[in-house]
Formats: structure tokens, C-alpha cells, sequence
């Protein structure tokens, strides 16, 4: 029964592709660049790979290869309607003056990802 096995690491909240984009870091605005990557969902953080392969993780590289990665604590995360010209896209504002836009094509999986990310900013609240 596939519906009771573990999920594939017991720290990921939700994984896959997203385009995203700096729109901010360090407070200062950032030319917009946006590519698709995986994209990994933790407890306190928010990681971003190359590819799913990048993602492994193991004894030795627990958090696999990421290319970056954003701290989850006292981070706000909303809509993002007049940002971008896309739609489905959300802002992610982390607390070190980082500024994020992720976007995905479907709106089912980009809502998914809001609730998550907004479940998962409570719960690290909360720690
Ligand atoms: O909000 P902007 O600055 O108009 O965003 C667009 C630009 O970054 C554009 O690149 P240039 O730097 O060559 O102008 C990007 O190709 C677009 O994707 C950006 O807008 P969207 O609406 O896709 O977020």
C-alpha cells in the first residue's frame, strides 16, 4: 500500500519545480532572474537545486547540493499580484531583507505551496 510508506525524507514539507526569482536581497532591489529549479521545503528553510539528482540527500551531504537556500524564521509570504506580469506568483520576504517571487504554471500546485510555506513559517515561529 503506497499510501503508508515514509515520505522519501522525513524533513521535506513539500518538494518540486518552481521559477522563482530574486526581486530583493539585503534590501536592495535586484535585476529579476528567473529560473526554474527544484525546489525542497524543510522545517526552518527553503532550498533551491540545479535538479531533482541535486537533491539527494545522504549520511554525508544531508541537505544534498543546493545552489541556495533561505531561512524560513520570522519570513512572510503573500500573493504577489502586481510584482510580475505572470501569474501564480507569490513573494517571500525573509527577514535578512531577502525578497523572493516563486511561480508555477498551475495554480492548484502554486496554492499548495503557500499553504505549506505558511504552515511551515508557524511551526518555525512557534519553535
Ligand atoms: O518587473 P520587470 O523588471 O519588468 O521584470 C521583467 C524583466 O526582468 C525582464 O528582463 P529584463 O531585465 O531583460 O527586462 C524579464 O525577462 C521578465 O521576465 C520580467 O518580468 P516578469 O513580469 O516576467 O516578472
Amino acid at each position: 500500500d503506497v499510501s503508508s510508506l515514509p515520505p522519501p525524507h522525513p524533513m521535506i514539507e513539500r518538494q518540486g519545480r518552481l521559477y522563482w526569482t530574486k526581486l530583493m536581497e539585503a534590501g536592495k532591489k535586484q535585476r529579476k532572474n528567473w529560473i526554474q529549479q527544484w525546489v525542497v521545503l524543510l522545517a526552518n528553510n527553503l532550498l533551491f537545486y540545479k535538479d531533482q539528482k541535486q537533491a539527494t540527500m545522504t549520511r554525508s551531504l544531508p541537505h544534498g547540493r543546493p545552489d541556495s537556500s533561505c531561512d524560513l524564521r520570522g519570513a512572510v509570504i503573500s500573493w504577489a499580484k502586481d510584482k510580475s506580469s505572470k501569474k501564480n506568483v507569490m513573494e517571500l520576504q525573509t527577514l535578512r531583507g531577502l525578497s523572493l517571487l516563486l511561480h508555477h504554471d498551475d495554480l492548484k500546485t502554486i496554492q499548495k505551496w503557500l499553504t505549506a510555506i505558511k504552515a511551515t513559517i508557524q511551526k518555525a515561529n512557534l519553535a
